[in-house]
């Protein structure tokens, strides 16, 4: 006998979206699904079945108009009969026994072949697993949203545009005269600060800008953040193992650029600028030219920040790059530079492994991660040049705190 083999129990994949109601045609009890092509409940379904297989007739003991209903339906076979046809149930929607098993075979495949596909799906070990969520934690520990540890800083001060001698400041060449605003020397790279729409009296040093009227603030800021650095460092698993003096070598030369790094937090696309809660705490580049730094470092700065927020990186991505950064074997001052590495290539295979198994897209955002560290080599090594001349005028090595000179400074413990 020739059967259309149609599946006719399995829900195809528009049948819940049909509006129709979930009851049975026949009999009125909760329906199941779609049966030989009408919706029905499981009893009225295996009726219709048995009845077509045996090939049945029935006479209706009654007047032939019965009406059927859950309670009622094993009364009278031949109207329950007459309502499946009635209803569009059709024997030729009816799957030999031999489709039957062809059918339950190429289920079994199915489920199979997709038991086979989740097993083979990459998957993070225990250990992985455990290496991320240690390092979320600690970030959690060390980094505050709410940022209200700020207003136990040194306040910040905004006044007037930053003047020559300002920038100056900061830079080698004026360490004699800081203050002196002579046009006579040579007017150096940031002449071009005060050649139009700038009056002399612009030009005059203020109190106030010779003076960097933002690094007592930003000097905290990035105190504050050492030490968060500091205890983020210590939870990364491995790090205290180092030695004390590899610890040291480890933060010392890469606490600027985790700080940059976490501060991506704080920065935003929209105003360029770090913005942390309250709007004195909102730090665009012209805040951070009076702590006495230049745009030749605060330029790519703010690019490398504009870049990595485009990355739209995942935190447990974002944590991961940190401490990736943190156990940079080749760090100056380094001893046990293999077991430094060891713990670095440990935390990039964890990154590697989270980004295949949970970054959909991401792809080549390993390579860009990576490419990031990069950056903040030359980023640090452009801040140092600066801090380095902002260090040796003692008016503002003054405004720094302890620790900021004992972790930028050139000392070897
Ligand atoms: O995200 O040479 C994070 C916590 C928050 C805020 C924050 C912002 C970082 C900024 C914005 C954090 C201001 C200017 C900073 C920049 C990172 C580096 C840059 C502090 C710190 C300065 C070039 C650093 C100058 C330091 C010094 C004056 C000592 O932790």
């Amino acid at each position: 006998m020739e059967t259309t083999a149609v599946s006719t129990s399995a829900a195809g994949p528009d049948e819940f979206d049909r509006n129709v109601p979930r009851i049975c045609g026949v009999c009125g009890d909760k329906a199941t699904g779609f049966h030989f092509n009408a919706m029905t409940c499981e009893g009225c379904k295996g009726f219709f079945r048995r009845s077509m297989k045996r090939k049945a007739s029935f006479t209706c003991p009654f007047n032939g108009s019965c009406t059927i209903t859950k309670d009622n339906r094993r009364h009278c076979q031949a109207c329950r009969l007459k309502r499946c046809v009635d209803i569009g149930m059709m024997k030729e929607f009816i799957l030999t026994d031999e489709e039957v098993q062809r059918k339950k075979e190429l289920i079994m495949k199915r489920k199979e072949e997709e038991a086979l596909r989740e097993a083979q799906r990459p998957r993070l070990s225990e250990e992985q697993s455990q290496v991320i969520a240690t390092l979320v934690e600690a970030h959690h520990k060390t980094y505050d949203d709410s940022y209200s540890d700020f207003t136990r800083f040194r306040p910040p001060v905004r006044d007037g545009p930053v003047t020559r001698s300002a920038s100056r400041a900061a830079s080698l060449h004026s360490l004699s005269d800081a203050s002196s605003d002579s046009f006579s020397h040579s007017p150096g790279e940031w002449a071009f600060l005060e050649t139009q729409g700038h009056s002399k009296q612009q030009n005059q040093p203020t109190a106030n800008s010779s003076r960097l009227s933002m690094l007592p603030h930003l000097a905290d800021l990035v105190s504050y953040s050492i030490q968060k650095v500091i205890g983020f460092a210590k939870m990364i698993p491995g790090f205290r193992d180092l030695t004390a003096e590899d610890q040291i070598a480890l933060l010392k030369s890469s606490a600027i650029e985790v700080i940059m790094l976490r501060s991506n937090q704080s920065f935003s696309l929209e105003d360029m600028s770090w913005s942390c809660g309250a709007p004195d705490f909102k730090y665009c580049i012209n805040d951070v030219t009076k702590a006495g730094h230049t745009l030749e470092l605060l330029e790519p700065l703010v690019k490398f920040q504009v870049g990595l927020k485009k990355l739209n990186l995942h935190e447990e991505e974002h944590v991961l790059l940190m401490a990736i950064c943190l156990l940079s074997p080749d760090r100056p001052g380094v001893q046990d530079h293999a077991r430094v590495e060891s713990l670095q290539d440990r935390m990039s295979e964890v990154l590697q492994a989270y980004i295949r198994v949970h970054h959909p897209g991401g792809r080549l955002l390993y390579a860009k991660m990576i490419q990031k560290l990069a950056d903040l080599r030359s980023l640090n090594e452009e801040h140092s040049k600066q801090y380095r001349s902002l260090s040796f005028q003692p008016e503002h090595s003054m405004q720094l705190t302890p620790l900021v000179l004992e972790v930028f400074g050139s000392e070897v413990s």
